[in-house]
């Protein structure tokens, strides 16, 4: 993906909502299925997603062929996991559990190159087009990639203030199952206690001027958030969207 295409998706988060899905696949035709619909980004599991990193460059390959932004969820908040998927050519990492200032300073030092942080520097990989990406165009341009901070967690939300004040997170994404977990209500994302809080942290981040995502397993509940300000929304996953349309087939010729 080039400097523009993650210029244009800012932008378009920017002036309305930006459209994806997870991805569970490791068959690039799926990936390919989402970009061809018109969805603007696929956020390639690889926290809870089979994908190893060989499998990983061909679902980055199936985004830019398709027309979607390929945002790579890491396993963790590591060096390895997040300059890996930026060495394969991912335009974003997204980064789970990101619950206090440190977390998201180190997922920022990880993900660019100095002066930004202290990324591990190779530019015989697939995102710097294997040497023969002007070199300094390469070190530029890789630090455009966006970096998205999963807050997920009571700490994150109480951390809040100084989690926005971190230089580099592009987009504050609200994991809602996770959240739910940690208000003891695991798996009811809709429960009241969870709509509490992420409706506070749409509202602190419209206060700070942050950008914020969050998942939803409908549709209807991603008309919901994008109306409330939430400005990344990946519907779904690629399985459970596979599971319904077939379940469908199902009732529908055994009723
Ligand atoms: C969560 O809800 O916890 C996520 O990580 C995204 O679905
Ligand atoms: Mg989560």
């Amino acid at each position: 993906m080039t400097p523009t295409q993650i210029q244009q998706f800012k932008e378009q988060m920017d002036a309305g909502c930006a459209v994806g899905i997870f991805m569970k696949t490791v068959d690039g035709a799926i990936v390919e299925c989402a970009g061809r619909s018109g969805m603007d980004f696929c956020i390639l599991d690889m926290e809870h997603g089979p994908v190893s990193y060989e499998g990983l460059q061909d679902l980055i390959r199936a985004c830019e062929c398709s027309g979607a932004l390929p945002i790579v969820r890491v396993a963790g908040i590591t060096e390895e996991y997040i300059g890996k998927a930026l060495d394969l050519g991912a335009a974003g990492v997204q980064i789970p559990q990101v619950n206090d200032k440190n977390a998201a300073a180190r997922a920022v030092e990880y993900a660019k190159f100095y002066p930004g942080g202290s990324r591990g520097v190779c530019r015989y990989v697939r995102a710097a087009e294997y040497s023969s990406k002007d070199r300094y165009e390469y070190f530029r341009d890789a630090n455009k990639a966006s970096i998205v901070a999963q807050v997920e967690g009571l700490e994150g939300v109480r951390n809040l203030d100084e989690i926005f004040a971190v230089p580099g997170i592009d987009v504050v994404f609200i994991g809602p199952y996770d959240l739910s977990q940690s208000l003891g209500v695991t798996g009811d994302v809709l429960h009241p206690k969870v709509v509490e809080q992420m409706e506070l942290i749409i509202q602190k981040a419209a206060a700070a001027g942050v950008t914020v995502g969050t998942f939803v397993d409908t549709v209807e509940d991603g008309v919901r958030w994008k109306n409330l300000g939430v400005k990344y929304i990946a519907v779904s996953v690629d399985v459970g969207v596979f599971y319904t349309a077939c379940k469908g087939i199902v009732t529908g010729l055994t009723a």
